[in-house]
């Protein structure tokens, strides 16, 4: 296949991004949604895909499970934003989805989510990661996947980092503005990745208690086995292999999985700007991350 040049980021309503993720705007903003539908919600390289995956096994592996071999993750949850030439745009994937409950991918700010949820009352999975890990994980990822724009080398990406000129825009600004919304929000759950990694067990039970699934322990413990690092990079139906656009020898997409990468890419000197800079970006809010175990 071959791959048009990667995307330049443009201003849209304040927000940094590409033109796959805004050309389908208006459906993307009239998408219709449903009481039952789940959205995985998150900024870039916060672990979607780990959270999808759980999703997915909880509620369909023991229903279908054929699907888990033949059919990729991206197909069974579709991204709801993402429209690019070539593809069936992630609105088209939800409104042909047959299964109850859709599942959802998306890595819209907050305000940027289509209304329908919220009248609906869809409940919303919001994963959030550490800043200095996900800024890592995204220079990687925007390596080797084509329809991401030049990462650049890494201090001048990280710099960008910190001005917000990502797709999808700000860190900063993505997860302080769903902290707030699930304040006051009783159908959003705030899943940090870095507890994902300490008891992957007992943050599926919490997932299961926020859906209200009766998972038996046995389900559960299946499928966090099946959700390990190790085993997921082996899957080629949730490991990248099967995206056209992902260049494997650069880099993967079932990358590392860690905590704490950033300290072999920062130097000391980032470190200090990163802390002070992160200081004065995240003065107004409570919520906090870890970024070593
Ligand atoms: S994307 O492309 O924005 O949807 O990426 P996303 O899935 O949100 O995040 C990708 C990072 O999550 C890591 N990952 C995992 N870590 C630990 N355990 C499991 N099971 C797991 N699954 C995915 C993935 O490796 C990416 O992080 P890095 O640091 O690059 O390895």
């Amino acid at each position: 296949m071959e791959l048009p040049p990667r995307p330049t980021l443009f201003d849209f309503h304040g927000v940094s991004m590409t033109k796959y993720f805004t050309d389908n705007w208006d459906d993307i903003q009239n998408f219709k949604a449903r009481p039952d539908d789940i959205v995985i919600a998150s900024y870039p390289k916060a672990g979607n895909t780990w959270v999808s995956y759980i999703l997915d096994l909880l509620y369909f592996s023991h229903v279908s499970p054929e699907r888990q071999d033949s059919v990729p993750l991206y197909e069974r949850v579709p991204f709801l934003e993402m429209h690019m030439p070539g593809f069936p745009s992630g609105v088209e994937e939800l409104n042909k989805l047959i299964t109850i409950p859709r599942i959802i991918k998306s890595h819209l700010p907050v305000h940027f989510i289509p209304k329908s949820f919220w009248e609906q009352n869809s409940k919303i999975i919001y994963v959030a990661r550490n800043a200095k890990d996900t800024a890592v994980s995204y220079f990687h990822f925007d390596r080797m996947n084509m329809v991401q724009p030049e990462p650049g080398d890494w201090n001048s990406f990280l710099q960008r980092f910190m001005e917000g000129k990502m797709v999808f825009g700000s860190w900063y600004e993505h997860v302080k503005g769903w902290w707030k919304e699930k304040i006051n929000n009783s159908n959003i759950l705030f899943l940090f990745y870095e507890d994902l990694i300490e008891d992957t067990e007992g943050e599926v039970h919490r997932l299961c208690s926020f859906l209200g699934l009766s998972a038996a322990a046995e389900l559960v413990k299946k499928v966090t086995e099946k959700v390990h690092f190790d085993n997921m990079k082996k899957n080629n139906m949730v490991n990248g292999s099967v995206e056209e656009v992902f260049d494997l020898n650069i880099s993967h997409f079932m990358r590392k999985g860690k905590v704490g990468d950033w300290k072999n890419h920062f130097t000391v000197q980032q470190n200090e700007q990163f802390d002070e800079d992160y200081e004065k970006k995240m003065k107004n809010t409570d919520v906090r991350f870890t970024t070593v175990l």
